[in-house]
């Protein structure tokens, strides 16, 4: 039987399993990203198993969430990041380079390669032909240290593509109808990889888009073929060298197959306060917006950028809009210059920041009270923009522009002809704000006072009673459990301090009262831990106490992250009983520890002494010698380092 290209990945990098839906498997990890926010973390840990080189292909540390230096930590912490990529072998991406992910698919990203990254949106890479998956800070530690990461085989939905996009639709409209279709949960355990016509009208770019935002649908990762178009982009980057073809054979198998007439789709829009809340942009038009953002990973590449320049040709901003640039890269902003595109921009009355997340994950550019903010990023999950009661709505660039022109959303097709974008041959290349890795081990790591030790756990004891001290409902997401802004980020290496922010936006109080019990235990509904990969949202909790979290299903990264800090995720057998769990009730477990080493999927708990319930223990043997343990870093010092 024929192989797709995701099966030829994953069999020419499998350790352990089977290529067959559903088992645990191990593959090794060729390259790593890490960014700012998770990244001081990811390298405490790395430090903390005490190797002396990464072993990876190339791996690379990013900065670009956090470039607010409003004190000493935020530029403490760079100085920590660089230090130890000089040290242990890693490529340094200066801040203002760019955002994580488009550099590396820029400079980085390699057809048939594995790429693990400390950020969810690291499939985006999967638009150049590569296994590229988000995970935790931790689980990337691992990898910098050569140890295969571990997963369960997706299942592998092809997507077909036919036909072409007409004028002003875009890729972003393409994975819009996805979301549309199949909502933030209709991607867990899933590899979305497109087929067909369609695929070759796409460029590089454009397929990145559609990878990125595979994030949204919970899937654990996005992929394209390597074909005559990667060639192109890579002749582009001047790395013709890295090109390799890698197409699914004619009999290739999927697990499913989903259709798209690429001709068919319409300019898209998401919604408050849900990226899957799709409606046709022609259907929300009309409403008057006073802040427009093109940027993020999603959406700020050299096209993107292109594009609005040439519909701003010799038009002016809405004078009610504040119309925002934040370019995906240097490499982006200068060839816009060499191209004359930037004075497009500029002379229209944009608002042209430096490269980065910015206001991605709420890093100043805050909309108004009740004001609609149009944006190019990822997520519009509530609050995250740093305004409560936002009013976010996400969509394509050329949906962006439209509406900062006109003053209110606008389906860019008003517009008349669209401009064509022409892309470089060749892009102008100059990596001078990456810094490679030194030859000499010999370096000095820079500790600021508020880079703190990683908190050490203990193992997990024969018997847990915990009190419900939170229930929530479904699609909790992790900028709930764990928030961000430009208050919280410059916390992320110190636990103890951010831990008293953890759950801010639903209970402020959760975390004195949670460090008053010995152990805390969190209901919650469907998808609980959806969105970012912040281990922060496991690692903190667990310094609250959080020992046990029960929900009807949980998101695939932050199930990980949470095994590995030693909380123990468990799943209702009968989602009726979430009804029947009360806030502030008492959970008891026996014999937790020896259940889950004896491989029973199955435990029982009383609560309030009173009721039985069953919960599904779903793990593999190795997640559970790491529960056992308290923590993948403790079970790892025992078994492996
Ligand atoms: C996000 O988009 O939510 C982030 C910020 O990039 C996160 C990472 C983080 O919280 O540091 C992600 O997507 O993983
Ligand atoms: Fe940065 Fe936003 Fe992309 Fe996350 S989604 S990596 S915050 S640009």
């Amino acid at each position: 039987m024929g192989l797709t290209v995701a099966e030829k990945i994953i069999s020419k990098h499998i350790t352990e399993g089977e290529i067959t839906k559903s088992s645990p498997i191990s593959i090794e990890i060729d390259q790593t990203l890490t960014q700012d926010a998770t990244g001081t973390m990811a390298y405490l840990e790395f430090e903390a198993m005490g190797i002396p080189r990464v072993k990876t292909e190339v791996s690379v540390s990013y900065v670009d969430h956090n470039l607010l230096q409003s004190d000493f930590r935020n530029p403490d912490d760079h100085l920590f990041l660089q230090s130890i990529a000089k040290k242990y072998g890693i490529y340094f991406s200066k801040p203002g380079n760019g955002i994580c992910h488009q550099v590396h698919l820029e400079r980085f990203a390699c057809p048939g390669k594995t790429l693990l990254g400390s950020d969810s949106h690291t499939p985006t890479c999967g638009g150049m032909g590569m296994i590229a998956m988000g995970a935790g800070g931790l689980d990337v530690a691992m990898a910098m240290a050569g140890i295969p990461f571990n997963l369960i085989m997706p299942k592998i939905i092809g997507v077909k593509l036919t036909s072409s996009l007409q004028p002003w639709v875009s890729a972003r409209d393409v994975i819009l109808e996805l979301l549309r279709r199949l909502t933030v949960k209709g991607g867990v355990g899933k590899i979305f990889e497109y087929f067909g016509e369609g695929v070759k009208t796409l460029t590089v770019p454009e397929r990145a888009t559609i990878c990125n935002l595979g994030a949204e649908l919970g899937a654990t990762t996005s992929i394209f073929p390597s074909d005559e178009m990667t060639k192109k982009f890579l002749v582009a980057q001047d790395r013709e060298k890295d090109w390799q073809e890698l197409i699914a054979d004619n009999d290739a198998q999927y697990n499913e197959i989903i259709e798209i007439d690429l001709s068919q789709l319409e300019p898209l829009i998401a919604c408050p306060s849900a990226p899957d809340k799709v409606q046709k942009v022609s259907d929300v038009a009309g409403q008057k917006v006073s802040q427009v953002i093109v940027g993020s990973c999603a959406n700020s590449s050299y096209y993107d950028l292109a594009m609005v320049s040439n519909v701003l040709q010799g038009r002016s901003i809405h004078g009610d809009v504040s119309f925002e640039i934040n370019p995906g890269s240097k490499q982006v902003l200068e060839n816009l210059e060499e191209n004359g595109l930037l004075k497009n921009l500029i002379k229209a009355g944009s608002r042209i920041h430096q490269s980065g997340c910015l206001g991605c994950i709420g890093m100043g550019q805050a909309p108004a009270t009740d004001s609609i903010s149009l944006r190019t990023v990822t997520r519009n999950f509530p609050g995250r923009s740093g305004t409560k009661n936002d009013q976010v709505y996400l969509c394509s660039p050329q949906t962006a522009v439209a509406s900062a022109l006109s003053g209110k959303i606008t389906d860019p097709k008003d517009l008349g002809a669209m401009p064509e974008v022409e892309l470089p041959e060749k892009f102008v290349i100059n990596d001078n704000m990456i810094v490679p890795p030194s030859e000499n081990a010999d370096i000095k790591i820079i500790r600021g006072p508020n880079i703190k030790p990683l908190p050490e756990f203990d193992p997990l004891p024969e018997e847990i009673t915990a009190t419900v001290l939170l229930k929530v409902g479904d699609n909790i997401t992790t900028d709930h459990i764990m928030p961000a802004g430009s208050h919280i980020l410059p916390l992320r290496s110190n636990i103890p301090s951010i831990s008293q922010y953890v759950f801010n936006s639903i209970d402020p109080e959760f975390p004195q009262k949670a460090l008053a019990y010995t152990f805390v235990a969190i209901l919650g509904g469907e998808n609980y831990g959806q969105g970012s990969s912040r281990e922060h949202a496991a690692l903190a909790p667990r310094y609250l106490h959080v020992r046990i979290k029960i929900a009807k299903s949980f998101a695939r990264i932050h199930k990980a992250n949470l095994i590995n800090f030693g909380i123990i995720p468990l799943t209702l057998s009968n989602p009726d009983d979430y009804d029947k769990i009360a806030l502030n009730s008492t959970i008891n477990i026996k014999n937790i520890r020896t259940l889950l080493l004896s491989g029973s999927n199955e435990v029982s708990v009383a609560v309030n002494e009173t009721d039985h319930f069953t919960l599904n223990a779903d793990f593999s043997e190795r997640d559970r010698k790491i529960l056992a343990a308290g923590g993948l870093l403790s079970w790892a010092r025992l078994e492996i380092l």
